[in-house]
């Protein structure tokens, strides 16, 4: 492909799908609610995935099969999400063993499981490179934008000169090298991690005090254009924010709601956030995670009110089969987008559930203004 990072869309009406994480029985059941045969529609819909279509669930390599075959067939579309980054990468991370063949347990929350029961092989690896290599981290076209976690002018254009995807690990590679460096010749951020070094097993304990340049590090890093697009946007915590922990470390930068100042006229429908589907009744100690808990399900979001979040934690279940039950707050959903109201059908939902529509007076910045 040489138009990387960004390809277009076909004219007509689309069905943009969340992140499967590995769940292909939700794709295969999703898909069938919606009236698709092996990924073709009879009305002449298209399939459009945000990313994030392996690890954790039981199938990645099933998804992958579908989808590979899909785009080939020019039914179905992709972006890269975080998660196909990281194998493009070759990135070893938790809930991505399965590629390296190997059968990974996890642990958490009072239970514990395996993530995958379907391995990949060697061939399965090497069509599935060459697949993440041909997909762009941005699909448009004029009436809707498609990206994984944020949409940035910026970081398109910063990667728009580079020839293809095969040439990101490379950019990466340079990226991280310079990164090192220049946090290495940091002086205010060498005392503070002197001063800190056990700043990863300390959650559970008292809370460190703020590092503002772990803080500025994480927002500088996070900035990468090809991690921004995939993975958002960090802010630097503020000096009258608190250390929070996530994911066994304590953060000094948060993540920033970037469509909150989105000013496009284009909407955008994306992934990555792990919404939940009930908004009434979230998880015990689950109130606050995240960056849509409050935000409802039929709503466009942003200063325009036109950007859009599919991914509704279908990337939970791996832990609900086991015994840490969340599955009430977990779909495999799509968005339809096309001449009629946009709506959205899930996995688990028997009908079709209508969406506001985008732009409408009532978004955030109209209350602002
Ligand atoms: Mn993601």
């Amino acid at each position: 492909m040489t138009n990387f990072p960004v390809q277009s869309l076909p004219e007509g009406p689309l069905d943009v799908v969340g992140d499967v994480h590995g769940e292909c029985a939700a794709l295969d059941r999703l898909l069938a609610r919606m009236g698709y045969v092996d990924g073709v529609h009879p009305d002449g819909r298209h399939l459009v995935f945000v990313g994030d279509l392996v690890d954790r669930g039981p199938d990645s390599v099933g998804v992958l099969e579908r989808v590979m075959r899909w785009v080939e067939a020019g039914s179905a579309f992709c972006v890269l999400g975080n998660h196909e980054l990281n194998l493009l990468l070759d990135l070893e991370k938790s809930g991505n063993m399965w590629w390296y063949g190997v059968d990974e347990g996890w642990e958490g929350h009072g239970a514990s499981g395996r993530y995958s029961s379907v391995l990949a092989t060697a061939d399965l690896r090497q069509r599935a490179m060459a697949f993440f290599r041909s997909l762009p981290l941005v699909l448009e076209r004029p009436d809707v934008r498609i990206v994984h976690a944020a949409w940035s002018a910026d970081a398109i254009a910063q990667l728009s000169e580079m020839g293809s995807a095969a040439e990101l690990r490379a950019f990466h590679e340079a990226q991280v090298g310079m990164l090192k460096s220049e946090k290495k010749a940091d002086m205010a951020f060498q005392a503070e991690k002197s001063q800190f070094e056990t700043l990863k097993t300390v959650v559970g304990k008292a809370a460190p005090p703020l590092l503002p340049r772990h803080g500025y590090w994480a927002e500088t890093e996070q900035r990468q254009p090809h991690k921004l697009l995939t993975s958002g946007i960090e802010r630097a915590l503020r000096a009258d924010e608190s250390p929070f922990p996530a994911g066994g470390k304590w953060r000094m930068a948060r993540r920033y709601r970037w469509w909150e100042d989105y000013d496009g006229d284009v909407a955008v429908i994306m992934g990555h956030y792990w919404r939940i589907w009930d908004q009434e009744n979230p998880p015990h100690g689950k109130e606050d995670r995240g960056d849509f808990h409050k935000d409802h399900r039929t709503r466009w979001l942003g200063a325009r009110g036109n950007v859009y979040c599919v991914d509704f934690s279908a990337g939970i279940r791996f832990q609900a089969r086991s015994g840490f039950g969340e599955l009430a707050q977990s779909r495999l959903a799509a968005l339809r987008w096309d001449d009629g109201p946009a709506r959205l059908v899930t996995d688990l939902d028997a009908d079709e559930i209508p969406i506001d529509a985008p732009g409408r007076a009532d978004s955030r910045s109209a209350q602002l203004t």
